[in-house]
C-alpha cells in the first residue's frame, strides 16, 4: 500500500483550515496512519526543502515553515501519492483546479498551504525525516475493503 508525508503548513494551521484539510484528505479514502503537532526545527526544514537550496524562495521557505506550528501526517492508500497531490492542486494556487484545497484556500505559491510527496521514493525518505517508526500505526479500518478494493 502506498504511503505519502503530508504537512499542514502554518498558513493551514494558522487560518483554522487543518479540520477542513485533512477532512477532504479523509474523505477521499486515505488512511491516518501518523499524526503529529509540532514546531518545525531549522536542521529540519532545512533536510525536508534540500531539493530547493539555492533557489531565490529558498530562504523564504526555510522562514515560513519554521513560522509556527504545522501538522505533519502520514496517509496511506491505493494511489495515495497521486491522489492527495490531486486533493491538494498544483503549486501555484492560481494555476490549481477549482475544488483543490489550494486553489479553493490561497492565491499565492509562497503560501500554499500544504505539502506532500511527489514519488514513493520521497515520500520514505520524507516519512523517515518527520517521524520515527513507534510514532507510525499499522491499523485495519472495520470496513478497510471499502477504501482499499482488497478483500
Ligand atoms: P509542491 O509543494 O507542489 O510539490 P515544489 O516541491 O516545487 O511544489 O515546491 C515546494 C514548496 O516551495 C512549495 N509548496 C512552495 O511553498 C515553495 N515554492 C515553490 N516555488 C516557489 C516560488 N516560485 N515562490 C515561492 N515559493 C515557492
Amino acid at each position: 500500500m502506498e504511503r505519502t508525508l503530508v504537512l499542514i503548513k502554518p498558513d493551514g494551521v494558522e487560518r483554522n483550515l487543518s479540520g477542513e484539510i485533512i477532512k477532504r484528505l479523509e474523505m477521499r479514502g486515505l488512511k491516518i496512519t501518523a499524526l503529529k503537532f509540532l514546531l518545525v526545527k531549522e536542521e529540519l526544514a532545512r533536510k525536508h526543502y534540500d531539493i530547493h537550496q539555492g533557489k531565490p524562495f529558498y530562504e523564504g521557505l526555510i522562514r515560513y515553515i519554521t513560522s509556527g506550528p504545522v501538522i505533519a501526517m502520514v496517509l496511506e492508500g491505493p494511489n495515495a501519492i497521486k491522489a492527495v497531490r490531486q486533493t491538494m492542486g498544483a503549486t501555484n494556487p492560481v494555476e490549481a483546479d477549482p475544488g483543490t484545497i489550494r486553489h479553493d484556500f490561497g492565491i499565492i505559491t509562497s503560501r500554499n498551504l500544504t505539502h506532500a510527496s511527489d514519488s514513493p521514493e520521497n515520500a520514505e525518505i520524507e516519512i523517515g525525516n518527520w517521524f520515527t517508526q513507534d510514532e507510525i500505526f499499522q491499523w485495519e479500518r472495520v470496513h478497510e475493503n471499502f477504501f482499499t478494493g482488497l478483500n
